[in-house]
């Protein structure tokens, strides 16, 4: 008999409420949850690519498998594997020591929000400083820009009730990225009730055309455009002086840093007109409460850290911070938190801390960065990531330099990858472990509890709708049978998102002698929270509790201040004055997302399949009438580093002189689909070394210069 159970999808962030129809032990059906109170029946497409990849489409994967050493795969018993990985990891941990070890969590692993402390607390007892996530490759100049600033503990108010709202470098319409869940339908009402919305993005994106003000710059010019901004705002006397007095230092050094950016300058180089800058500044600047967001494509973009820096410095520079006496609408509900207006001042833990040992920096945040992990297998040395354990995640695909990333994967001893597809990194491990998808396991929507954006404070807990095929296992069940078989004990910490688990409080120490039912970690997860679990798993379809009002509270003033520009931001700005146009490359890439595929995940899921037989590169249509291309013609895109080929899809909303394309498409290995028709692959485009922030080693993947050309050969269309 079919039965219908209220949960909630564990694709991104939104963690939208659905309602599954169960059938005989299969998901039959899969529908927004009306009644829930967050999401209030929202929810898109790729909820359904995840109801057909419990079907057993999509490639999921149904039992582990384990590599010959002929490179074919054959069906292994997940447990089997467990243990022959564990006896191989203890092998690697005895000859080379715990720092031969490693684990890489990716988006996959961010969204069983269970798994990650039991393998935080498995690295730890192995005793490996090598956590690595796919934040260090996604929005990490954030990370950078909090820790050379320093941050006030009040937090980000919520953009619900600012009066103007900058979002910069993000489509929260596609991507469901900040900042508010049904985003168009909030913007809407935010619009409605005055709030001014600005976009920063060189595409006219779905969000952008929402906006009051869409200040479409050459892509790759943020910190054009924000240190002319910043010129501006100080030149006008239009920033929050009380505020900047009590809490912000290095004003005037920033001021003497940004003045070279003139309003000429600024729109010569980041092709914005100089009125439209003005007003943008001036509407954000002298609205009201003032906000700015920030996503992927300023992040990505050349000098990201500057540029993330920068607008930073603009949210503070005009008071954009909860202050003394504010309500925080939400304070978190399974982790609650208190908040005051106590200045954190800034901290260089990548200077401090364990440091790499294939380039020069360090951890930050409890993480090695990403963009480091090929040097990190590749560079000889006591110190060498040997073994890596991937959760959930696709780094070969994430990172690009295909070239350096393959040799470097494939120089491991031991690569395990635990995962629901066969994904390129995958393909290249010595064991797949097949993982529980998300109907089949317990979890908590952590992810955004107590995120200044989520207004209403919320809890939920989904229970297993459907048993796991018989050789899938759940990801906690992984990290407990890998640390039973290496001897290791294991302990249950609450470990929030960006976390290192020695900063966790203490926790559980689980029993090692007999397989935990994971049910326990989700209670162990509701443990201080301000809802119970017994009654959280009473009510499917979530809680809404009742907290008491929470406000920021005053600290003493310590003297602490942000410090606006370091000496190492003063010099960034300087040398970002040289950068010079490429005259052979008069083109720049710029990545988006499409609303149908999730990074690397659902390409060949039925919404995906639809409609993006490939990934295209969309132009604008008088660019494409000047090369004489038409729709359907194929381009060979070639940077300093690399070149792929694509189809010409037109976009009257790029930019001109802008190819916009989605990644984690196409191959990584170019032999396994010569013609990239099945997709392009844009790290391919890009350096590892040569184009990288310091500190994060954040790889360059948008905005950078290339030069385009007709290829070969034409699809019919
Ligand atoms: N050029 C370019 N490069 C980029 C980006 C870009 O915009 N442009 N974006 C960057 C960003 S923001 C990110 S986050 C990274 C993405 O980097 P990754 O997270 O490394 O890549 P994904 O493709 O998201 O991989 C997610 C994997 O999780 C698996 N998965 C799904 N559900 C589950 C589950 O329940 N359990 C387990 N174990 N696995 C599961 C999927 O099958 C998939 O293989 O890529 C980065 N790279
Ligand atoms: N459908 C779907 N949803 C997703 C994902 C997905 O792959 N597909 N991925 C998830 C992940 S891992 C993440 S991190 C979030 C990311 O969420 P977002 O950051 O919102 O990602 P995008 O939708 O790619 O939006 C980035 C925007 O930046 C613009 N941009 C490109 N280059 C530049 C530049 O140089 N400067 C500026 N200012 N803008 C630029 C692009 O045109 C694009 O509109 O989305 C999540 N949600
Ligand atoms: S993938 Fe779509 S349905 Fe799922 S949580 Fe994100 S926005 Fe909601
Ligand atoms: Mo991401």
């Amino acid at each position: 008999m079919a039965t219908s159970h209220q949960t909630f999808c564990r694709n991104c962030t939104h963690s939208c409420g659905l309602v599954v129809t169960v059938d005989e032990g299969r998901v039959t059906e899969v529908k927004p949850d009306r009644a829930h109170p967050i999401t209030e029946g929202y929810f898109c497409i790729k909820a359904l690519a995840n109801a057909e990849l419990h079907g057993g489409a999509d490639g999921r994967l149904v039992h582990s498998v384990k590599r010959a050493a002929d490179g074919t795969f054959a069906a292994v018993d997940a447990f089997a594997a467990i243990d022959e990985a564990g006896d191989r990891l203890r092998a690697i941990v005895a000859e080379h020591g715990p720092r031969a070890v490693g684990i890489y969590m990716g988006t996959g692993g961010y969204f069983n929000s269970l798994v990650q402390p039991l393998a935080k607390s498995w690295l730890h007892e192995v005793g490996s400083p090598n956590f690595m996530t796919s934040s260090t490759v996604d929005q990490s100049a954030g990370w950078v820009a909090m820790m050379r600033m320093g941050f006030v503990a009040s937090g980000k108010p919520n953009p619900a009730e600012v009066d103007a709202l900058m979002i910069v470098g993000a489509n929260p319409l596609v991507s469901h990225w900040l900042p508010a869940f049904n985003p168009s339908k909030r913007l809407r009402e935010w619009g409605k009730r005055g709030q001014k919305t600005i976009v920063v993005d060189p595409r006219r994106s779905e969000t952008a055309r929402m906006a009051d003000l869409h200040l479409q710059l050459r892509p790759g010019e943020d910190v054009t455009l924000f240190a002319g901004m910043i010129r501006l705002l100080l030149e006008r006397g239009w920033h929050d002086r009380a505020f900047c007095t009590r809490y912000v230092g290095g004003v005037d050094t920033l001021a003497r840093a940004v003045a070279p950016y003139t309003p000429d300058y600024v729109a010569a180089r980041a092709g914005v007109a100089a009125e439209l800058v003005e007003e943008a500044v001036r509407v954000f600047a002298t609205s009201g409460k003032s906000l700015v967001i920030t996503g992927t494509g300023i992040c990505m973009a050349p000098r990201s850290n500057l540029a993330m820096h920068l607008a930073t410095a603009l949210n503070v520079l005009c008071g954009g911070l909860r202050r003394p006496g504010d309500v925080v609408d939400n304070p978190g509900v399974m982790m609650p938190r208190t908040f005051t207006d106590a200045v954190v001042p800034p901290q260089r833990p990548w200077a401090t801390g364990i440091q790499c040992h294939g380039v020069p920096t360090g951890r930050i945040y409890g993480e090695i960065p990403t963009g480091a992990l090929p040097d990190e297998i590749l560079t000889p040395g006591p110190d060498k990531i040997r073994a890596l354990i991937v959760l959930g995640g696709n780094p070969v695909k994430a990172l690009g330099q295909p070239e350096k990333t393959l040799r470097a994967f494939r120089s491991l001893d031991l690569l395990v990858s635990v995962d629901v597809r066969l994904n390129d990194t995958a393909r290249l491990a010595d064991y797949v472990v097949a993982a529980a998808l998300p109907m089949e396991r317990h979890d908590v929507p952590y992810i955004f509890d107590g995120l200044s954006w989520a207004s209403t404070p919320f809890a939920q807990y989904a229970a297993p709708l459907v048993p796991p095929p018989p050789g899938v296992v759940d990801e906690t069940l992984f990290f407990w049978a890998l640390a039973r078989r290496m001897g290791l004990s294991l302990e249950y910490r609450k470990i929030g998102l960006s976390m290192s688990y020695a900063d966790a409080p203490p926790g559980h120490a689980l029993d090692m002698t007999r397989p935990p039912d994971p049910e326990q970690f989700a209670r162990l997860w509701l443990e201080g929270s301000a809802v119970d679990f017994d009654a959280l798993k009473a009510s499917p379809g979530g809680i809404v509790p009742t907290l008491p009002e929470q406000r920021v509270a005053a600290a003493p003033d310590d003297g602490a201040r942000l410090d606006l520009c370091p000496a190492d931001v003063t010099d960034e700005l300087a040398a970002a004055l040289a950068d010079r146009p490429d005259p052979a490359r008069p083109y720049r890439l710029t990545t988006r997302r499409l609303l149908e595929t999730m990074n690397s995940a659902y390409r060949d899921a039925a919404p995906a399949a639809r409609r993006w037989p490939a990934n295209p590169a969309f132009m604008h249509p008088d660019d494409m009438a000047a090369e004489a291309l038409a729709a359907g013609d194929r381009i060979e895109v070639a940077s300093r580093h690399g070149s792929l080929t694509a189809e010409v899809r037109d976009d009257p909303g790029v930019r001109r002189g802008m190819i916009a394309m989605a990644h984690c498409w196409g191959e990584t290995d170019a032999a396994h689909d010569p013609g990239q028709r099945r997709g392009a692959f844009t790290g391919r485009l890009i350096s590892l070394d040569d184009d990288v922030e310091p500190i994060n080693r954040m790889p360059v993947q948008t905005g950078f210069a290339v030069s385009i050309a007709r290829a070969a050969d034409r699809v019919p269309a």
